[in-house]
């Protein structure tokens, strides 16, 4: 009987370590979402890193880490702190990141990464080929692991191998500059599906495999190693039901209040008629937070009638803290809030609320439905699901989505009202038509936005890639009986 292994670079479980106890909870992000039923139905199996390095680890502890995860159907790839600190934050996301998200500037090329990750990469290999057998289908993950694929193919040419991007697949003369460039694109080609968000990264991939390896393709197939490689484009969705509902249950259900929900409380019981404005991104350079702060300001200034009556809640998680280029952004970020806020504050009204965190998800919630636009400017992104969460929420089908056309999600979500995240004069007049939409227009566009999500959720997502990669073993199986 064959079966599913899927790999990401972390489990899809939250394991705390306190006091030599351990406490071990389901991840509730949107990949662990997406491919729940795959890894509960059947024989399944998912290979990560468990988040603690080895050296916080002991002889007892680790047998518990190891004991829960197995419970869980999941395999660990130990890592060390040396490891977390040159794959991860190093190649990971101090080259890999914002090389494919077009920050040139911020990319660094460093041998001691690039060989750590290689390193790493094959430690993954050598856990998924303890476990991998011929007729198996194997789903790899995202920036991490481009290697891997190809490792895997080397050594169980008789497995399939799928690989998903989740961020976005940059264009050639970006990615030409990049020195291990060939490396990288083999070893994606160890897969027998390669998955993108959207046909732009497909198109890019694709560009990058003729023009550096000079590789024949026939539309979206490669030929490589005897083998045709298939390249396709694969929307993620969100779990619709899950954001529709929790909107829901809210209205009904009287839950402990955070401070945020006190907060929207207050505001929305008060007297006054001020507007609220959404963002919520973790607090990354390519989601566009200060861009989207300072168009903000450009707006109040353009249009002062709205000071006093609109508000930006942003709430921005914390997020690769020991990379420096996030601890300029934070620095970048809480000078822009407190430069607004001090320009333009009355004893009654602050313009920017700016919660620096993470929240549970009863909060993220509260955030959702009570703003009246979400105003999502990202410069680059592979897909952006809180554009997709938001829109979930709305279950009277009002507000209004301002979206980046930088997001993949754009390329889906035509009823937004889209934006260039450079151009502040656009963000401003887009914001002042998203503010005074008659609701009429605002149910037409979120209703038709939603019957799309409800449509391609995640678990319509996960099970297409599946079934193209399954029959990319069909065609390959004819192959071989011809
Ligand atoms: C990468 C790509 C692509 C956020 N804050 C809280 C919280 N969240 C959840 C949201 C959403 C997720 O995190 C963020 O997803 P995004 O898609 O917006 O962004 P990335 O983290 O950059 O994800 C991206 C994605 O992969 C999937 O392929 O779309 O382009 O960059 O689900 O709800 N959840 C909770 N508290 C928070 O404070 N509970």
């Amino acid at each position: 009987m064959s079966k599913t292994i899927i790999i990401s670079n972390r489990l899809p479980l939250q394991i705390k370590l306190e006091d030599n106890e351990i406490n071990v909870s389901p991840s509730v992000g949107g990949l662990a979402t997406g491919m729940k039923s795959v890894h509960e139905e059947g024989d399944s199996l998912w290979i990560g890193w468990s988040g603690l390095a080895e050296e916080d680890l002991n002889d007892e502890t680790r047998e518990k880490v190891q004991k829960e995860i197995e419970k869980n159907k999941c395999a660990m790839v130990p890592l060390t702190e040396n490891e977390v600190d040159h794959f991860y934050y190093g190649f990971s996301n101090k080259t890999l990141w914002p090389l494919f998200h077009y920050f040139m500037e911020y990319t660094t090329f460093e041998n001691e990464n690039w060989e750590c990750y290689k390193e790493v990469n094959k430690k993954f290999a050598d856990v998924v080929l303890e476990h991998a057998e011929d007729g198996d289908t194997i789903w790899v993950h995202d920036y991490q692991l481009l290697l891997l694929p190809g490792y895997i193919k080397e050594k169980k040419p008789d497995t399939s191998i799928g690989f998903f991007l989740h961020i976005p697949f940059p264009s050639f003369e970006v990615f030409r500059t990049f020195p291990w460039r060939e490396e990288v694109l083999r070893g994606m080609l160890g897969s027998d599906l390669i998955g993108f968000h959207t046909y732009d990264y497909e198109r890019h991939f694709l560009s990058s495999a003729r023009r550096l390896l000079h590789l024949d393709t026939n539309f979206n197939e490669i030929s490589y190693d005897d083998r045709i490689i298939k390249i396709d484009s694969f929307p993620m969705g969100i779990d619709f039901k899950k954001f529709y509902n929790a909107a829901l249950n809210h209205e009904n259900e009287e839950l402990e209040k955070s401070d945020i929900q006190k907060r929207l409380d207050e505001h929305l019981h008060s007297s006054d008629d001020c507007k609220l404005i959404l963002s919520i991104d973790r607090l990354d350079y390519t989601k566009g937070i200060p861009n989207r702060i300072k168009a903000f300001e450009y707006f109040l200034e353009k249009y002062p009638e709205y000071q006093q009556k609109v508000r930006l809640v942003m709430l921005a998680v914390p997020s690769r803290s020991n990379v420096p280029q996030y601890q300029l952004l934070k620095r970048e970020t809480d000078e822009l809030v407190g430069r607004i806020n001090g320009k333009f504050s009355t004893v009654s009204w602050t313009p920017i609320w700016y919660f620096y965190r993470s929240l549970p998800f009863e909060n993220l919630i509260d955030l959702y439905t009570s703003c009246d636009v979400a105003m999502i400017t990202p410069v680059r992104d592979g897909m952006n699901l809180v554009a997709k969460e938001y829109v979930a929420t709305r279950v009277h089908q009002d507000g209004v989505l301002v979206l980046s056309e930088m997001a993949g999600a754009a390329k889906e979500m035509n009823e937004a009202l889209l934006i260039n995240p450079n151009n502040f004069e656009g963000i401003a007049q887009t914001l002042k038509q998203a503010l005074e939409m008659p609701k009429e227009e605002q149910k037409t566009r979120i209703s038709l936005m939603q019957e799309r999500l409800e449509r391609y959720s995640v678990e319509k997502w996960a099970e297409e890639f599946f079934t193209a990669l399954n029959s990319t073993k069909q065609v390959r199986n004819t192959l071989v009986s011809k």
